[in-house]
């Protein structure tokens, strides 16, 4: 049995393709902590659940409600993300996707709403995005299931294994990462290295927690402030978090220009 995390970004179809995709709930109650709503659901071909993580845009949590995908993430045993996109809001959908990416568990992604997004004109190729993000891609329209049929079919038979997706965050960040990946303990279960520290630089209340249990709390400051100072400095970034930001955006743009069509290409093998 595998156990496939659905993440998205609010509205963007989730439970919509929960209910296509499950037959059953095997579980519904409370996240630990929060009184955010769990749904854990059995897949139709019964070979896998599907968990479905609440709505967020991003990892690094502004409320107690959204760190329950990060520490799902980090304490939960799972083998793969069904990451759902909007695709009338690629551009703003994909901040999430980059750092589910960078994690580097299995993703298949299921590009929701290519209705809405055609009928604004916006023309996703699915194939080029799939190329660049390296993870499967598919059309889908969970209002009306449309292609959820071939989605389903391929979480089941995904590869179960992945390399994370490397975004280079400049010189003196990729070396803090380094350096801070070269400290910490090995532990079991944890996720991995790079993308903890990452998360860390960004401000991941989560990650710092879960780090203090692994290195000095002293040491955890001295090497955030550090590497703030140095990146403010060399990079003229206002902070760290801002820093990552604006690279992350940078990366998007870059995938936008190859994978959103422009002028009478034929987009979306679906609708
Ligand atoms: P969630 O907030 O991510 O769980 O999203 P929901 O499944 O509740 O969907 C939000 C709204 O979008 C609902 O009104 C859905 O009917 C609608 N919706 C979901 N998928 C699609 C789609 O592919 N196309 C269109 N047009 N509407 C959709
Ligand atoms: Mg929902
Ligand atoms: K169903």
């Amino acid at each position: 049995m595998i156990e496939i995390a659905l993440a998205g970004n609010p509205n963007t179809g989730k439970t919509s393709l929960f209910n296509i995709l499950t037959n059953s709930y095997e579980y519904v109650g409370n996240w630990s902590g929060v009184t955010v709503e769990k749904k854990v659901g059995m897949l139709n071909n019964k070979k896998g659940h599907l968990i479905d993580l609440p709505g967020i845009y991003s990892l690094n949590p502004l409320s107690k409600d959204e760190g329950v995908a990060t520490r799902f993430l980090i304490e939960e045993n799972f083998s793969m993300v069904l990451n759902i996109v909007d695709a009338s809001q690629l551009e703003r959908n994909l901040y999430l996707t980059i750092q589910l990416l960078e994690y580097g568990k299995p993703v298949v992604i299921g590009l929701n709403m290519v209705d809405v997004a055609k009928g604004r004109g916006i023309m996703v190729n699915e194939k080029k995005l799939s190329e660049k993000l390296q993870s499967p891609v598919l059309p889908i329209v969970a209002r009306t299931g449309s292609g959820c049929k071939e989605l389903a079919g391929l979480l089941t038979n995904e590869k179960q294994e992945n390399k994370p997706l490397y975004i280079s965050y400049g010189q003196y960040l990729d070396q803090a990462m380094e350096s801070l990946v070269a400290k910490m303990p090995e532990a079991e279960n944890l996720p991995p290295k790079r993308w903890l520290a990452l998360q860390f630089f960004e401000g991941n209340e989560v990650v710092h927690s879960l780090l203090k249990t692994l290195m000095p709390v002293e040491e955890l400051q001295r090497i955030f402030a550090e590497t703030e100072k140095l990146v403010q400095m060399e990079e003229g970034a206002k902070s760290l978090s801002y820093h990552i930001r604006a690279v992350r955006a940078e990366y998007i743009k870059g995938v936008l220009d190859v994978s959103l069509q422009k002028g009478d290409e034929v987009a979306y093998t679906l609708t």
